[in-house]
């Protein structure tokens, strides 16, 4: 009994430190961070989690139930003076061998009955002329999103990192990549897909209220995979259709003079980037509608004048890429975007301040 008491008093200070600690973490877990699929806001996240939360609770129930039984076990059968060493053996009990084969089949045939049901569910194609067709590619690292010309869409946009979309509306999103695999995942509103090289996989949104839902791409995909957000901004119809009308109008400036020199023959920045056409992808994001997004390099930094004027003369400073030499139209071995004032090729002009100056108020739309 003595020995018992000085063992409680041991366990005290590193339990109540875990106690501590454990709800710190709790604290900082917050329901309402844009990424979260326990919080569902549209109908296939939705599905989802009807699925996943009573699984979840016969889990648990499951869990309790061992880890009860694991304590009783250890203090019941536990060693004691006097004692023979082995509790009583059970090995060949027909009964018990057969219960605890019997019993978790049976559970996990019941639970696949609503998991096939779900499964089918969602991968129910949408089809019509009220479903936007969007088609996402992953790049590295950044997300491409073209909506095609379709009933909704009167003629093509290519816009990156954010998408927007109507709310109540079925979005059929076909992913595809050109490079790694990336996984496409806005938790709020739908599960995870894989995108995939040579294959064209399919994920529906759907938000049933306005809102920003916030994704990433969720499978590794090299140096700057962390950097490869997104997000849905989903809207009423009314105002999906104005942003939509937007990015098919040119750009807020015309695309002449000094900022078509700079862009284009002094830093050849047209090798990569579209910068007055919003209909036709490159190899780097589409820049037509630029300002128009709040975010941008995959979503790692807020739109603004100081972080655009950054980003345009030394972007390898912001987010990790390997794009040294990648002035000219990018060999296979570039990835991402180059720098024009660290290491810059040979024969190539270093951006001076007034240059990005000039092109950061062309992007931004100001004068
Ligand atoms: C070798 C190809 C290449 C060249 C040349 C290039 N870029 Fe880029 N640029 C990229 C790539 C790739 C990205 C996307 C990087 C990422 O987010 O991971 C990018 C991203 C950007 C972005 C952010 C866009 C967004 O939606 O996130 C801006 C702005 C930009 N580039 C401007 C320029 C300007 C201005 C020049 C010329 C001075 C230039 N780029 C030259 C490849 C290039
Ligand atoms: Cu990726």
């Amino acid at each position: 009994m003595k020995e018992l008491k000085i063992g409680r008093r041991a366990y005290r200070l590193p339990t109540a430190a875990f106690i501590a600690g454990f709800s710190i973490f709790l604290g900082s877990c917050s329901n309402e961070n844009g990424q979260n699929s326990l919080s569902p806001k549209g109908p296939a996240a939705q599905t989802i989690n009807n699925l996943f939360i009573p699984v979840l609770i016969v889990a648990i129930l499951i869990g309790i139930a061992i880890i009860a039984a694991t304590f009783y076990v250890a203090l019941r059968f536990r060693h004691r003076e006097g004692r023979l060493d082995n509790p009583k053996q059970i090995h060949g009990n027909s009964m018990l061998e057969i219960g605890w084969t019997i019993v978790p089949a049976l559970i996990l045939a019941v639970i696949a009955v609503p998991t096939v049901s779900t499964i089918f569910a969602l991968a129910e194609r949408p089809t019509g002329p009220d479903v936007l067709v969007v088609d996402a590619s992953g790049k590295q690292w950044w997300w491409q999103f073209e909506l095609g010309k379709q009933p909704m869409v009167p003629s093509n946009i290519v816009t990156s990192t954010e998408l927007h979309i109507p709310v109540n509306t079925k979005v059929l999103v076909r992913l595809h990549s050109d490079n790694a695999i990336h996984s496409f995942w806005i938790p709020e509103l739908a599960g995870k897909k894989d995108v995939m090289p040579a294959r064209t996989n399919e994920v529906v949104l759907e938000a049933s209220a306005p809102g920003t839902f916030l994704g990433a791409c969720a499978e590794y995909c090299g140096l700057s995979h962390a950097d490869m957000r997104m997000r849905v901004i989903a809207s009423s119809m009314a105002d999906w259709e104005a942003w939509r009308d937007d990015q098919i109008g040119g750009p807020a400036q015309a695309y002449t003079g000094e900022v078509a020199q700079l862009t284009g023959a002094t830093y050849g920045c047209t090798n990569c980037h579209i910068f007055d056409k919003s209909t036709k992808t490159n190899y780097g994001p589409n820049l037509t509608h630029l300002a128009s997004r709040t975010t941008f390099a995959g979503g790692t930094y807020e739109l603004n004048r100081e972080n655009l004027t950054r980003w345009v003369m030394n972007a390898p400073s912001m987010i990790a890429m390997q794009a040294k030499d990648c002035r000219l139209p990018p060999p296979a071995t570039c990835v991402g975007m180059p720098s024009f004032t660290k290491n810059t090729p040979k024969g190539q002009p270093v951006m001076t301040q007034s240059d990005a100056d000039a092109i950061v108020s062309y992007l931004l739309g100001e004068t």
